[in-house]
């Protein structure tokens, strides 16, 4: 939204809010829609940020701390206006304000479309992270690409999952601030030339690089950072001599190709698909934030061999990771120090996060496309690769093998430190594909355990249960996550417990109203289980259905028996050219269809599957959740940050030994988690029985039914595949685990049994999860690895 609001804005929130609909939007209070009084009451929220926002600046300048740039290619913000108006402590106001005119301030700040500029976990992360550097005076940027559609949104269609484009930007943007005076051009393709000795590079192509702000408000409104997004743009509007000559199509080509850059998200989760553009959108925010970097730097210090000391530039997985030769690029070329000078500094900025150790998802940009859309820096990664071989002559990590540049050791060469998300996937990282690496360059591995902001993902999310909290241990809790340990005693505490209880249920019955407008009606007394994630077969999804349709045929067999009346939820999208997952989501459900209307089993198991799984849909979610299924093949889900906001919002978990699982249940304690399946060595061991998943479907008949069942058309037709996967191959160990996964499923129904019994595991759930906060993850990144402080407006 450019119209910039030409009056101060007014201390009291009633007066700013109704201030910003005359003067800001021009509407009369009288014909207001809901969308002009969300967008009023954005931009007075907005108009509180700004202040804070300059001042922390200025301190930044002032104080010449150092600056923390963290590039990531997704920001999955989701909504932006209740997480403003709750770290400034405005959401009384806010609702008090609505309340008097007749209006539901929560209908008015679900009005807001999710900003959902990444896939998954990595970019859900990422926003989690900026919230709680802001939170912690951590002067910090964000920088990513302001996507015009963010991830697809899905429907169902006879069960099938269907994509259709997202489109956040249709409607005004209150948040952000378009920036046309900075803006950069960004090379692509072209020469390299030798000139007086030095190396030139001509990009044969070029767009410019647009930046947007958005201001991020941390917690009591002390701090403020920014979201500095990119957006391409063409050089040349349109080609005036073409269009005259009423060649239209071709007057805009150059335009349509250049804006394509900052179009759409991938919508690849851990799969990498899609290549040349992608590489150009890696390439194209990337340097605009460099350049960016280096000219605020220049603004303020004359002497490159500084930049390790002021900046710490992070690069979140190896999406960014030709900031390296970017960086080196410009230092060795364009600023005239050496090449090893160049290395040196540039590694001194950079550091390297790793998400993921399945193959499928390191990138790979073959030497071809990296040298034709990038010749120089094809250059720079030839000699890197040659001054690595020549220091270790023995060994053999290359960053260019069978013809391929490989952006995981390359950004492990170019970065000083290099981290995992969870403690068994940092271990994993130096026994698998960093091994050798990691012998070369001992110690540059280290661990930083993913967390979630508890501003979001609790005190919002979650107000009935803050406020009992709050009731309970006061308010530090909001700033200081570990303060819940006070809670660890009233676990006993019978008034307590029953409040705890009080408040899952009234957050049950929210969910149970809204899944019923989504057509699945539900009881509010089931036990609610869920599993949200993006649909992939290392999630193993069908582990859970597969569990579910045995649990249904055991069910008819008997259905007076004493059964726990459970809610299957389910969420989540599918790469679209995924086929296999697509497939689960078909099979979910059709389970679903064929559950929810059998007469015999419909008051003891439903299954819901909403679509469009998002953060604000999460939102919903986890605060109304019993049971969290975080059950991937073990040495598989990297951390997963979706099982800490479970834990946190007092649901237990069924789990695998894997990601930040083994804290989770090292943290809650042994007996408040449902532990089962192998560990990622057994995982690794089993995979050489030969026929390991025709094994354990012979050795359970339970599992063998339900295969039947499936394979018999119980739930329609074409799910042969799944069958024939699980029965077959079984990378995933899907038959393998499922035994001992439906003895733990069990062992969850018996203890559900005991209400208060269960309610004390979740309350200690709840009272141990302190530590998963990101302000505790990004204290651990300032102090090992960015070597920043953090700061306070005076
Ligand atoms: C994670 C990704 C990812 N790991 C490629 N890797 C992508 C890889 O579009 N792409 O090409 C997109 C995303 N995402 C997740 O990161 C891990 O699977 C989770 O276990 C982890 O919690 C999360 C944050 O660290």
């Amino acid at each position: 939204m450019q119209e910039a609001p030409v009056h101060l804005p007014s201390e009291n929130l009633s007066d700013a809010i109704l201030q910003q609909l005359k003067y800001g939007l021009g509407k009369d209070a009288a014909h207001a829609t809901r969308t002009d009084w969300r967008l009023a009451l954005s931009l007075a929220i907005r108009d509180r940020i700004v202040d804070p926002w300059f001042a922390s600046t200025r301190t930044t300048y002032a104080k010449q701390g150092k600056r923390v740039y963290y590039l990531s290619m997704e920001f999955l913000i989701g909504r932006l206006l209740e997480d403003a108006a709750v770290n400034l402590g405005l959401m009384d106001e806010v609702t008090a304000f609505f309340d008097e005119r007749g209006l539901d301030a929560k209908a008015v700040i679900a009005d807001e479309p999710d900003a959902a500029l990444g896939n998954g976990g990595l970019g859900r992360l990422a926003a989690c992270f900026l919230e709680s550097m802001s939170s912690l005076g951590c002067p910090a940027h964000g920088y990513g690409i302001r996507y015009e559609h963010g991830l697809f949104r899905q429907s169902f269609d006879d069960g099938r999952q269907v994509e259709a484009p997202e489109d956040w930007l249709s409607e005004p943007h209150a948040w952000e601030f378009e920036r046309a005076e900075v803006e950069y051009r960004i090379g692509f393709g072209g020469h390299v030339a030798e000139e007086n000795g030095q190396t030139r590079w001509y990009p044969g192509e070029a767009v410019l690089a647009r930046a947007y702000d958005t201001p991020v408000i941390g917690w009591k409104g002390a701090w403020a950072n920014t979201l500095r997004l990119w957006s391409a743009r063409p050089e040349q509007i349109f080609d005036l001599s073409r269009f005259n000559a009423g060649d239209y199509y071709g007057a805009a080509h150059q335009e349509a190709l250049a804006r394509t850059i900052s179009r759409v998200l991938y919508p690849d989760d851990t799969t990498d698909e899609g290549k040349r553009l992608r590489l150009k959108q890696e390439y194209f925010f990337t340097a605009a934030s460099l350049h960016d970097i280096l000219r605020r730097f220049d603004s303020e210090y004359d002497d490159l061999s500084l930049l390790p000391e002021k900046v710490a530039i992070q690069l979140n997985d190896t999406h960014p990771a030709i900031a390296g030769p970017e960086l080196i690029r410009i230092l060795h070329d364009e600023r005239g120090l050496s090449f090893e000078q160049a290395v040196e500094i540039a590694r001194g900025c950079l550091a390297y996060t790793n998400h993921t150790l399945l193959p499928e998802a390191l990138e790979r940009w073959s030497v071809g496309l990296m040298a034709h859309l990038l010749p120089r820096h094809m250059q720079i990664i030839e000699r890197m690769d040659a001054l690595h071989a020549e220091a270790h002559p023995d060994r053999h990590v290359r960053l260019i093998d069978h013809g391929d540049v490989h952006m995981g050791p390359l950004a492990f060469t170019t970065a000083h430190r290099v981290n995992g998300v969870s403690a068994l996937h940092s271990e994993l990282m130096k026994d698998t594909v960093f091994a050798e690496l990691n012998r070369l360059h001992p110690g540059r591995i280290v661990n930083q355990t993913n967390g979630v902001t508890p501003r979001r993902w609790m005190l919002s999310a979650n107000p009935r249960l803050s406020a009992l909290i709050t009731e309970a241990i006061g308010d530090g809790w909001v700033g200081d996550l570990e303060q819940l340990q006070q809670l660890e005693p009233l676990a006993e505490d019978a008034g307590f417990v029953e409040a705890f209880a009080k408040a899952k249920r009234a957050n049950k019955a929210d969910l149970a109203a809204y899944l019923g407008k989504e057509g699945t009606g539900v009881d509010p007394d089931a036990m609610f289980d869920v599993q949200i994630k993006r649909i992939h077969e290392y999630k193993r999804q069908h582990l859970n259905i597969l569990q579910t349709i045995a649990l249904w045929q055991e069910m008819k067999d008997d259905p007076k028996g004493d059964w726990v009346p459970t809610l299957k939820i389910f969420g989540g999208k599918a790469a679209p050219g995924y086929f296999f997952a697509k497939d689960i989501i078909r099979l979910i459900n059709k389970v679903a269809e064929v559950v929810n209307r059998d007469p015999d089993t419909r008051h003891l198991l439903r299954v819901a599957y909403p679509a469009n799984y998002n953060v604000s849909l999460a939102e919903r979610l986890i605060p109304a959740a019993e049971v969290s299924q975080q059950i991937s093949t073990a040495g598989k889900e990297a951390s997963g940050t979706g099982n800490m906001k479970f834990a946190l919002n007092g649901a237990l978990t069924i789990g695998t030994l894997d990601g930040a699982n083994v804290e989770i249940r090292e943290l809650v304690g042994a007996e408040n988690f449902f532990l089962f399946g192998m560990t990622a060595e057994e995982v690794v061991a089993r995979r050489q029985v030969e026929g390991h998943a025709w094994q354990a479907i012979s050795a359970d008949p339970r599992l063998a039914r339900a295969l039947e069942a499936i394979r018999h058309g119980t739930f329609g037709h074409g799910f042969g595949g799944i069958v024939d996967n699980v029965s077959g191959p079984d990378y995933f160990l899907v038959s393998s685990d499922f035994t001992d996964y439906w003895r733990a499923s069990r062992e969850l129904d018996a203890a559900y049994r005991d209400p208060k019994a269960w309610t004390r595991k979740a309350i200690l759930n709840v009272a141990r999860s302190g530590w998963f906060s990101s302000d505790r993850t990004i204290r651990g990144y300032m102090a090992d690895i960015w070597d920043a402080k953090a700061l306070s407006v005076d």
